[in-house]
């Protein structure tokens, strides 16, 4: 197949003969003549012993609402059962699950990875449906990335799951493209060839998917949706890709049932009233799609998704990065400088930014500092005015003291002064009125000695006013 493309390709390379004359008369290239077989004619053929050692991968991601005939379609274009489990209708949130298989035909070996969109359609608020789909395929060139910039790359060996192509479902209402439907293709355009195709097209009448059809392209060009176009700057499937172009999106019907037309079994959808075949061209387009996502132009997609997805990403996360090809005055620049000056950059942001916290931490320290101060000055204060109270408070006591001792002596002075007179003058006398007064007093003296003795020996902290 590649050998028969070569061969056909010949005369377009003719072409691009004179081209090449020119651009080597510019760069000063000799162009001459051998005088015998050396050999490397062979190098096609060595290309192709190599692809077919290496084996070949291809991915593809399937969006599209649960139920729509995702699964069925990716069995029916590869003639095998995926055994793709039936999805729920309940989940919270839209999943990606990817599940990679080896295929061989012939001897080639091909490592397809399907892609799904679990949960597609099923929220009921599908704004974010997109988003969990940018995030995987992004993710995908990002490990691409990773690997390329290894110091040890091993890109052969490498399990390259960057997507090939989306495969969008369209619903075959015959009205219009879902709100859904445009959000997410156009947040994918610029990072996956994308294919839409009308799901389920036994579900609708000829004339109005020929309607629908065109309603469709004009709608995803009038919100400025990029779909993949197949190549026509191939000369030798030029012709056929222009052609399909023109049929896009593609009406398909899946199934793996086997059904009697004629004296053949074929596949189709079998109903009361007919028969839908897949493989026949005036039942849906399944064959047109087969041939020109597998047949035909399998390795333009691998090629675009490398050269203008992949390197669309690559591009962006460099410049992120701060890499640029050219500086200011369009001077070429080297990774080396660009590295040199970015250094230079992180240098002086991280001067900068330690500097920020060194003033930083002095101004706290400065109003930390202020804060012990007053705190300071409080405690201080507090401290003062505690003193004072107590210095009053002994200060009231030891004149209640002093007036105590001054009463003791008065009425020690007294007693002694009632002895004397009572042992003179009126020892046996007395009315038992004045006995008791005197015992009453020499009770209150009793009580008043003790008050000051547990007031001095408990440091004068007892209530004086109470005594
Ligand atoms: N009418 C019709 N039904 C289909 C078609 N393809 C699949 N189905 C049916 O739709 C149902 C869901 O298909 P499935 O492939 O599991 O959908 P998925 O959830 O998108 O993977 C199954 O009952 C299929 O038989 C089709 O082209 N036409
Ligand atoms: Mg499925």
């Amino acid at each position: 197949m590649f050998q028969t493309n070569l061969a056909m390709k010949a005369p377009c390379m003719a072409s691009q003969v004179c081209e090449d004359e020119q651009r080597q008369k510019k760069q000063n290239i000799r162009s001459l003549t051998m005088s015998g077989h050396v050999g490397f004619e062979s190098l096609p053929d060595q290309l192709v012993n190599r692809s077919i050692q290496q084996g070949f991968c291809f991915n593809i991601l399937c969006v599209g609402e649960t139920g729509i005939g995702k699964s069925t379609l990716i069995d029916t274009l590869f003639n095998t059962n995926f055994e793709d489990h039936d999805s729920s209708h309940f989940y919270p949130h839209v999943r990606l699950k990817a599940q990679t298989y080896e295929l061989q035909e012939s001897n080639v070996r091909l490592k397809l990875t399907i892609v799904n969109t679990v949960g597609f359609g099923d929220q009921i608020n599908k704004e974010e449906s997109y988003q969990p789909i940018v995030d995987y395929i992004d993710a995908q060139f990002e490990a691409y990335l990773q690997e390329e910039l290894k110091i040890k790359r091993s890109l052969c060996t490498f399990h390259d799951s960057r997507v090939h192509v989306c495969l969008y479902f369209i619903s075959p209402t015959g009205h219009s493209l879902k709100t859904l439907d445009l959000l997410t293709m156009k947040n994918l355009d610029s990072k996956v060839n994308i294919i839409p195709v009308i799901a389920k097209a036994d579900a609708i009448s000829k004339s109005e998917l020929q309607k629908f059809k065109i309603k469709l392209m004009s709608e995803l060009v009038s919100n400025g949706v990029q779909i993949y176009q197949f190549p026509t700057d191939d000369e030798t499937i030029a012709k056929i890709n222009s052609a399909m172009n023109a049929h896009l999106p593609f009406a398909v019907v899946g199934s793996m049932d086997e059904v009697k037309v004629g004296n053949k079994m074929v596949k189709a959808r079998q109903y009361p009233w007919g028969v839908v075949q897949v493989e026949n061209e005036n039942h849906c387009d399944f064959i047109k799609l087969r041939e020109m996502l597998i047949c035909t132009n399998m390795e333009d997609l691998r090629e675009q998704t490398h050269t203008r997805h992949y390197e669309l990403y690559r591009r962006c996360k460099l410049e992120e990065l701060g890499f640029k090809d050219v500086g200011p005055e369009n001077k070429p620049v080297s990774v080396q400088e660009t590295y040199e000056a970015k250094r230079h950059e992180i240098c002086g942001e991280r001067q900068r930014r330690e500097e920020e916290m060194k003033q930083m931490f002095v101004q706290r320290v400065k109003e930390k500092e202020a804060i012990l101060k007053e705190a300071e000055r409080e405690l201080q204060a507090k401290f003062e005015h505690l003193r004072r109270v107590h210095q009053e408070e002994r200060m009231k006591l030891e004149e209640k003291r002093r007036l105590l001792e001054e009463e003791i002596t008065a009425f020690s002075k007294k007693k002694a002064t009632s002895e004397i007179y009572q042992s003179q003058s009126f020892v046996g006398t007395g009315s038992k009125k004045d006995k008791d007064r005197k015992k009453d007093q020499g009770c209150r003296f009793e009580v008043l000695c003790f008050d000051v003795r547990s007031h001095e020996t408990s440091g004068g902290q007892t209530d004086a006013e109470g005594s």
